[in-house]
């Protein structure tokens, strides 16, 4: 039995926490979420906010390579005609003065291929690691991550990254009704708003952990095996 200190419950739920099937998904760690220039500096967002996960997920990410997890990155982009980007996301991004698809100071707001959408260099992916493409908010929507997970026969998932309370939660949520076993590290998320990063882990912990467990990346660290 491997488990980890969280809140509601020590995670996972049966205590089978092996490399072999446990993954750690790090969501739009990208300089449109967290660089100047980027869609969130863009809409005018306190950068500080979803750059304070970084240190917390390198940390984390560090242990997990040296003892053999499986690392995910995903990224929230659309494809260079626009074809995939819905009308009224693109509506509502444009009435906040940061239209998607528009040029700014990191090119065409997340557009594939453009510098604002790369994941920044320091938690660049490694050879190896699977990179997720997604033009939604959840990783699993119109991606094949539930594939790579399933392929690779892996029930448990770390989720981290940004924002909180959109593209993490999306993705924990959709990833918990298919099953998976999901914990989320507070300190190695971040949200455009601090009240919202606080309903988000709080929303997680109702119901005996309706969406899994809440732990941190201190005490993940000193209790992966
Ligand atoms: C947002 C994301 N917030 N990665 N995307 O639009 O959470």
């Amino acid at each position: 039995m491997n488990t980890i200190d969280a809140d509601p419950y020590h995670w996972p739920y049966n205590g089978d926490l092996r490399p072999e099937n446990t993954a750690f998904i790090i969501i739009d760690m990208q300089t449109d979420f967290c660089g100047i220039g980027g869609y969130v500096d863009q809409m005018g967002y306190d950068l500080g906010l979803t750059r304070a996960p970084i240190k917390p997920i390198l940390n984390v990410l560090g242990l997990m390579r040296e003892k053999g997890y499986h690392i995910f990155h995903t990224r929230e982009g659309h494809r260079p005609d626009l074809s995939d980007l819905p009308a009224n996301k693109r509506w509502r991004s444009q009435q906040i003065g940061a239209g998607i698809g528009d040029p700014g100071p990191c090119g065409k707001i997340l557009v594939r291929g453009e510098p604002g959408w790369e994941i920044i260099d320091d938690l660049a992916p490694l050879p190896g690691e699977s990179i997720v493409d997604k033009p939604g908010k959840g990783s699993f929507c119109a991606t094949d991550l539930e594939l790579l997970l399933r392929v690779r026969g892996i029930d448990n998932i770390v989720l981290s990254g940004i924002t909180t309370d959109v593209c993490v939660h999306t993705t924990m949520r959709e990833a918990n009704d298919r099953g998976f076993e999901c914990l989320l590290l507070e300190d190695c998320c971040g949200a455009t708003d601090p009240g919202n990063h606080e309903a988000a882990i709080k929303m997680v912990k109702m119901q005996g952990g309706v969406f899994g467990s809440v732990s941190n990346s201190v005490t993940f660290t000193s209790q992966l095996p």
